[in-house]
């Protein structure tokens, strides 16, 4: 299964297309125990980044992370992705679930003026406001999904929190990206460029939700 690219993740995301992978050797059939790849794309009506001053933008006008000190000194920019549930059969057995992410490009040097980009689990609800910039926080730092600038795909095992969320009863899975610092206060945008899921970058790199599940 490919890993490191975009192209037939992102399309099977965009037609909502189920894709078996692994499970029975050559000549069988498969079995109630095959492995389904269930690739889901953030919610574009939902995912967006919200400022440190309250600013919040659901709809394109440049997904990212980091600090805008250009624009105001000190002010900060968290991105936020929902990802929606429905499509998991209730009674799946939930093997593996992963949130990758493409670094479209950067302002400045977000890494080295704010830290590794961490993931917070987190629970917005139906949309979000300017609280959800620090508030409303599942687990902090579930883990970082970059240490440094790649144009490319980075991948973090997400299995406990949407295991939370289902137990929960939650229909959708909410994840902030954040750097540890909000700016560090020099004058210039240190910001890491993302893409959201209206393909606000044009590149077709959709932030995804891998989901590896079995029937019972
Ligand atoms: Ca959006
Ligand atoms: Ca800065």
């Amino acid at each position: 299964m490919r890993r490191d690219g975009a192209g037939p993740i992102a399309m099977l995301a965009v037609l909502g297309i189920l894709m078996t992978v692994g499970g029975c050797g050559a000549g069988a059939s498969p079995a109630q125990d095959t492995p389904i790849l269930l690739v889901i794309k953030s919610e574009g009506a939902r995912d967006g980044f919200v400022r440190s001053d309250g600013f919040v933008r659901v709809v394109g006008n440049g997904p990212a992370v980091g600090d805008l000190d250009a624009a105001r000194r000190g002010l900060g920019l968290r991105m936020f992705y929902s990802f929606s549930l429905r499509e998991i059969p209730a009674d799946a057995v939930i093997l593996s679930v992963t949130l990758r992410v493409f670094q479209e490009g950067r302002l400045g040097r977000p890494f080295a003026s704010l830290g590794e980009l961490r993931v917070d689990h987190v629970n917005p609800g139906d949309s979000l406001d300017p609280a959800d910039y620090a508030g409303n926080t599942l687990e902090a730092n579930i883990g970082s999904l970059f240490r440094e600038f790649v144009l490319s795909y980075a991948s973090l095992s997400v299995d406990a929190s949407v295991g939370r969320d289902r137990h929960e009863g939650r229909v959708r899975s909410w994840f902030r990206l954040g750097f540890p610092r909000d700016s560090n206060l020099d004058g210039g945008n240190d910001a890491l460029l993302l893409n959201d899921g209206e393909n606000s970058r044009r590149s077709h790199k959709l932030p995804l939700l891998e989901v590896i599940y079995r029937r019972p």
